[in-house]
C-alpha cells in the first residue's frame, strides 16, 4: 500500500505560482477579522503557524509571512494532475482529499513487491509529480496497510520517503502516541490518558474486552486490531463522476438572499441539464457556501427517490441556503447532487416525465463601486501584463507582476476602479465533475 501526501499543499501551490515568495513564509486561509489559516508553508510553520489556528494569531507569531485568500481552482487542477498520475500507476487509487491518496501497489504491475523495487518505483513517482505540478512535493509512505503507509508518510514530512519493512509494523508504532491510530480523536485519547494509556505499546497490553468496555463494541475491536497494526481495509477507487456540480466565484461578497437564490436555481438547471445529458440522476442535492471570511459551509438532502428535475433540485437548494447565516457576505455558491444512479425513474405509465422549462430571469451580479481584490489573487493589467493581488486598501490595490514561468516580478499600485485592471481566471476546464 502506498499513501502519497503533497506538502503543505496549497502554500506550495501559491510559491510555485509566485516566484517572489519561494523559500518564504506563506500562510494561506481567511484574511479577514474572524479567518482561519487552511494550511502554511514551512517556512512559516518555523514560527509556530498551523492550521486551524485563527489568522489573528497566526499573525501575531509571524507578521512578515504573505498572507494569501487562497485560489481554489489552481489547488483543484493540481489534484487533477496528481491524481491522473497516481491512476495512470495503478487502476486502484483512493483520494482522501486533494491532496492525499491511497494507491494500492498490488495491481501497479510491479515485478515484485520487496522493498528495493518498491522504494524505485515510490522515487520515481515523487520525481514525476515534482515534474507534472511545476514543482511541489509530495510525501509517501509505503507499507503492508492503509494504516501503516499513511503513518509513514508522515514520519519524515516534507519531501521524504518512507518504507516500512513488512515485520517491523509493531515496533514502529510502539513508541508513537495513541492519537496516530486513526479514529482516535481528542476525546478518545483523553479517556484513554485517564487510565493512564498514552503509547501504541501501552494501548497493546490492553485486552481486547477491556478494549470494548472502555470505548464501546465497534470502536473497541477495531482499536485492539490497528494498536497491532491490523488493518486490511482495502482501497476503494472512486467511481467516476460521483455527483454532478456547479459553483461560481463572486467578485463582491453577495448579501441579497433573493439574488442567492436565483444564482441558486441557475445552477440548479445547469446541473439538471448535465444529469440529463449523461443520463444520469441522483438522491442527494448539497449546496456549498464559501463566507467572507473563507469558512466554507455544506449542507446536503436526500431524497426518497433519485432526481433529474431542476425545479426539485432548485427548491432543496434553496431550503438549504434559507438554513444558513450569510449576513457577512458570501464569496462562493455552488449546487451539486450525489448518490448518482444511471437511471431515471419512470412514471408509472413507462414515459419518461418532459418537464416543464422554467424560464428564468437574467440575473446580474452587481459590480460594486469598489471590487473587492483578495491578496493573493490572479489579475491581469492591460499593460503590465498578469500578476497577483500583494494588497489593497483605501482606495488603492498593490500588485505584484510576475507569474510561475516568470523570475519575481516587480510591485506597482493602481486606484481599485482602474478600468485596466481585471481579475484574471484560468480557461474553465470542460465539463467538470465532481467536487
Ligand atoms: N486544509 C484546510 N483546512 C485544514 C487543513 C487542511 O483547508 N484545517 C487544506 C489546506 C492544505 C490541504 O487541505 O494545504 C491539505 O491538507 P494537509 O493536512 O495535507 O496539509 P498540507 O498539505 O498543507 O501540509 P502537510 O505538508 O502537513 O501535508
Ligand atoms: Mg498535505
Amino acid at each position: 500500500m502506498l499513501h502519497l501526501d503533497l506538502d503543505a499543499f496549497f502554500a506550495a501551490v501559491e510559491q510555485r505560482d509566485k516566484p517572489s515568495l519561494r523559500g518564504k513564509p506563506v500562510v494561506v486561509g481567511g484574511v479577514g477579522g474572524r479567518g482561519v489559516v487552511s494550511t502554511a508553508s514551512y517556512e512559516a510553520r518555523v514560527y509556530g503557524v498551523r492550521s486551524a489556528m485563527s489568522t489573528r494569531e497566526a499573525r501575531s507569531r509571524c507578521p512578515h509571512a504573505a498572507f494569501l485568500s487562497g485560489r481554489f481552482h489552481a489547488y483543484r487542477e493540481t489534484s487533477r494532475q496528481v491524481m491522473g498520475l497516481l491512476r495512470a500507476a495503478s487502476p486502484l487509487v483512493e483520494p482522501l482529499s486533494l491532496d492525499e491518496a491511497f494507491v494500492d501497489l498490488a495491481h501497479a504491475g510491479l515485478p515484485d513487491l520487496s522493498v528495493e523495487t518498491v522504494t524505485a518505483f515510490a522515487e520515481d513517482l515523487r520525481a514525476r509529480v515534482m515534474e507534472a505540478t511545476g514543482g511541489l512535493t509530495a510525501s509517501v509512505g509505503i507499507g503492508t496497510s492503509k494504516f501503516i503507509a499513511k503513518v509513514a508518510s508522515d514520519l519524515r514530512k516534507p519531501d521524504a520517503l518512507v518504507v516500512v519493512a513488512p515485520g517491523t509494523e509493531r515496533d514502529l508504532l510502539r513508541p508513537m502516541d495513541v492519537r496516530v491510530i486513526p479514529g482516535v480523536g481528542p476525546a478518545t485519547a483523553e479517556r484513554m490518558r485517564r487510565v493512564g494509556i498514552h503509547t501504541v505499546e501501552q494501548l497493546e497490553a490492553v485486552s481486547e474486552d477491556e478494549m470494548v468496555r472502555l470505548l464501546g463494541n465497534a470502536h473497541g475491536h477495531w482499536l485492539y486490531s490497528l494498536a497491532r497494526a491490523e488493518d486490511d481495509r482495502p482501497v476503494v477507487a472512486e467511481r467516476e463522476a460521483k455527483s454532478v456540480s456547479v459553483e461560481g466565484t463572486y467578485d463582491t461578497d453577495l448579501t441579497d438572499r433573493k439574488l442567492m437564490e436565483s444564482l441558486l436555481t441557475r445552477q440548479a438547471n445547469e446541473v439538471a441539464g448535465r444529469l440529463r445529458k449523461g443520463g444520469l440522476s441522483g438522491r442527494t442535492v448539497t449546496i456549498k457556501v464559501r463566507l467572507h471570511d473563507f469558512t466554507t459551509l455544506s449542507r446536503s438532502s436526500t431524497l426518497p427517490s433519485p432526481t433529474d428535475s431542476a425545479a426539485t433540485i432548485a427548491r432543496l437548494a434553496r431550503t438549504l441556503l434559507a438554513d444558513l447565516d450569510t449576513t457577512g457576505g458570501v464569496r462562493l455558491l455552488g449546487v451539486g447532487v450525489s448518490g448518482l444512479a444511471d437511471w431515471v425513474q419512470e412514471d408509472l405509465f413507462g414515459e419518461a416525465a418532459e418537464e416543464e422549462v422554467e424560464v428564468l430571469p437574467e440575473v446580474e451580479v452587481p459590480h460594486h463601486s469598489r471590487r473587492t481584490w483578495a491578496p493573493g489573487m490572479d489579475v491581469e493589467h492591460a499593460e503590465h501584463g498578469r500578476g497577483w493581488v500583494w494588497g489593497s486598501g483605501r482606495g488603492v490595490v498593490t500588485v505584484r507582476f510576475e507569474t510561475a514561468s516568470t523570475p519575481p516580478g516587480p510591485v506597482r499600485s493602481f486606484k481599485d476602479d482602474d478600468p485596466d485592471l481585471t481579475p484574471w481566471r484560468p480557461p474553465e476546464p470542460e465539463d467538470e465533475d465532481g467536487t
